[in-house]
């Protein structure tokens, strides 16, 4: 990626205002020269009507906020771009998708979906990954998921299930959790949502960060070339740093311990240069080929196991700059999955056709009118001109006498174009049928895909998946709903059934289980691509630590494109021997272990009886989260001690190349799931 501004970002710049180092002034431009008191009719007085500063200042106040989204309204944004490796024109005509010369800007917004604006971001939750591409053709927006399924197979069923997700209306809870009686009513009920629920239940659930998740359009879609010839597509994003995740007792530690643990991730990461990186990915389905598959390709319910349909990786996105203002970015851009351009087409997928009504009406309620095109986050790097006029913060100028097509007045301007000269031309599908409320029979396999997936898990990624029912449902008040889900999802599979039903209370289900013996790969964690890369290292140092050997040991793990951080008992500086010192970048009270990819202790010399109980917690802690631990000079006692010594993923030693190679080998693997707990 370059580093020229991209041009969305020049766009940006005429936004953007710095007050710092300016006189105050009132909105209106006036000088003002007191912010401290109000106008008052003597020193003890009443306040005065007149006092236009206090007005105006408490006025903006009262209306600083606007709805937060109704769902995903948790949410933290980046710009990027875009950069195509091969051109796709046997597809699609899309100028972005054929032009391999061209970068594209790209504004991505990232999202829990349940939970308020102000909730905890590492909980149980499907991830929204949004992408606005600002195309020289028009925005393109691909708003999708971390995971590649959906609840429902309907749009008419979405308030229904956010009604059922949400927190219970009578008393207002539980916040950002589906761990209640509403939700897994829910599920029992409408059973096309078994395979997106054994996904949410998976460790796709929670992330350890959104740098290391894949994200997905869901959607069949359609690309469609210069010569109108359409194929079907889904959509991809694979991070270059694979797909991890974090334990689950660990995520709900980390809720409390910093509550802004994904959005941070993603901010530092960028301010210190790791940029954010993800390829772009398609599966593509001839229009022949519709029919040749044992589910249908329309159904969100169900993907494409990418060992059918392989994907083809088309391109990468870079995430570059951070906002300078999350409400005017974060808050204000508006995506939409109906923000297409010429060379990509809709299907008849139901939900899909659902939310192309859904974001628009949502828009306006939440940015207050039909004019949130113009807010600058929104805006397109193409001109646009069109007879739409006024509302509520209209900023265009539109200059002249005619509002409408077609007129004689302004030469019929301004004009449609034609295919040939960009004009968006709707995919000409033959629809034929009866006005009719129904599913399709083709939609109504709720099953084999969840058993796919769950036969595609590693035997650790099962047993979370058996933890996370079991603390769900768990729960859930209603031994019925709870019966129920049992039953379900015995047809998914029966050691999953019997695995959670025992620890809620249930009678495990004797039969059931699926016929499908198939799995798939790609959907297991435990394939992904595994770098110490950014890995966060938390590095336990004392007073009379071994100076030379500790400074190098750091120096090489940086080299490693790992980042280190100091924990100590105190702020400052930990002194070695040699004369060195260490700058400590977090005590025992401000970080926490659960903050941390690995910890690397080496104490010092002579600690007290406090330090080494706080590095002691720090340890075994992390130990029960599979992390990775390396110890040196006097912490390999520590290991001793608590019993951590010699364990899987557990790192000692004396000579330091050979303890730091093993160590980043070990953070690498990101867990050690072979752990023997103790
Ligand atoms: Fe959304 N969804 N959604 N959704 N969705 C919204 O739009 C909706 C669905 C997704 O960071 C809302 O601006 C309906 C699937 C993301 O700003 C709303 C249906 C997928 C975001 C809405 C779905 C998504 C939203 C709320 C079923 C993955 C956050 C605020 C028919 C492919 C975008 C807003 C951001 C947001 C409606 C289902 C992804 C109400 C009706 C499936 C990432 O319009």
């Amino acid at each position: 990626m370059s580093n020229k501004k991209t041009k969305k970002d020049q766009q940006l710049e005429q936004f953007r205002t710095d007050d710092a180092g300016k006189h105050m002034t009132t909105n209106h431009g006036v000088k003002v020269s007191e912010d401290e008191f109000s106008l008052k009719a003597g020193e003890r007085g009443p306040t005065l009507l007149e006092d236009f500063h206090f007005r105006e200042k408490m006025t903006h106040f009262d209306h600083e906020r606007i709805p937060e989204r109704i769902v995903h309204a948790r949410g933290f944004s980046a710009h990027g771009e875009f950069e195509l490796y091969e051109s796709l024109e046997k597809y699609t005509k899309a100028d972005f998708l054929t032009d391999t010369s061209k970068k594209t800007p790209t504004f991505v917004r990232f999202s829990t979906v349940a939970g308020s604006k102000g909730s905890a971001e590492t909980v149980r939750d499907a991830r929204g990954f949004a992408t606005k591409f600002y195309t020289d053709e028009g925005n393109y927006d691909l708003v999708g998921n971390n995971i590649p399924v959906f609840f429902i197979q309907d749009a008419m069923k979405f308030p229904d299930l956010v009604h059922a997700l949400k927190p219970e209306p009578h008393n207002g809870m539980p916040q950002a959790a589906s761990a209640h009686d509403t939700f897994w009513d829910f599920v029992g009920q409408n059973q096309e949502s078994a395979h997106m629920v054994m996904w949410t239940m998976s460790d796709r659930a929670i992330p350890r960060s959104f740098r290391m998740m894949e994200g997905f359009g869901v959607h069949t879609f359609r690309l469609v070339n210069k010569e109108g010839n359409a194929h079907f597509v889904k959509f991809h994003w694979k991070p270059v740093l694979g797909t991890h995740s974090l334990v689950w007792d660990e995520a709900q530690k980390i809720n409390g311990k910093d509550p802004d643990f994904h959005r941070g991730d993603l901010y530092q990461s960028i301010e210190t240069g790791d940029y954010p990186e993800y390829e772009l990915g398609i599966q593509v389905i001839p229009e022949e080929d519709e029919f040749k598959f044992d589910f249908d390709i329309l159904d969100p319910t169900k993907l494409w196991p990418e060992e059918d349909v392989p994907v083809q990786i088309v391109g990468k996105m870079t995430l570059k700059r951070n906002v300078d203002n999350v409400f005017a970015e974060n808050e204000q851009v508006a995506f939409h999955p109906g923000n297409v351009v010429p060379g990509i087409d809709f299907t008849n997928d139901p939900l899909l056709q659902g939310r192309l009504f859904s974001y628009t009406d949502t828009q306006l309620i939440r940015l207050g009118g039909p004019n949130f095109h113009e807010l600058p986050i929104n805006r397109p790097v193409c001109p646009f001109f069109n007879n739409h006029r006024d509302g509520y913060g209209r900023q265009t100028i539109n200059k002249g006498q005619v509002s409408y097509h077609k007129n004689a007045l302004a030469s019929n301007t301004p004009t449609p174009a034609t295919e040939e000269e960009g004009g968006y031309k709707h995919y000409q599908e033959r629809v034929e049928g009866y006005k009719i409320r129904a599913r399709s029979d083709s939609f109504k396999d709720h099953f084999s895909q969840a058993a796919l997936f769950w036969n595609s898990m590693s035997d650790h990624e099962k047993n979370h998946l058996i933890q996370a029912f079991s603390f769900e449902l768990g729960k859930v008040e209603s031994l019925e709903v709870r019966e129920q889900v049992v039953e379900m999802f015995a047809n998914v599979s029966l050691e999953l059934a019997k695995g959670f039903a025992k620890n809620i209370g249930v009678t495990p289900p004797e039969s059931g289980g699926s016929d499908v013996t198939k799995s798939s790969p790609a959907l297991s964690q435990a394939n992904t691509a595994h770098k110490p890369d950014t890995r966060k290292v938390g590095v336990i140092l004392a007073n009379g630590f071994k100076g030379k050997d500790v400074k190098r040991a750091l120096k090489k793990l940086s080299s490693e494109g790992i980042m280190v951080e100091v924990i100590s008992d105190q702020q400052g500086v930990v002194k070695g021997e040699e004369n060195t010192e260490i700058t400590v970048d977090h005590t025992f009270l401000t970080t926490d272990s659960v903050l941390y990819d690995a910890l690397y202790a080496v104490g010092g010399c002579n600690e007290e009886e406090a330090f080494k109980k706080h590095a002691s917690h720090f340890l075994n802690e992390a130990f029960s989260h599979y992390k990775p631990l390396g110890a040196t000079h006097n912490a390999v006692e520590w290991l001793k001690d608590n019993k951590l010594y010699g364990h899987t993923g557990v790192v000692s030693g004396e000579d330091m190349d050979s303890f730091v190679s093993e160590f980043v080998q070990a953070v690498s693997a990101h867990r050690h799931w072979g752990r023997q707990m103790i």
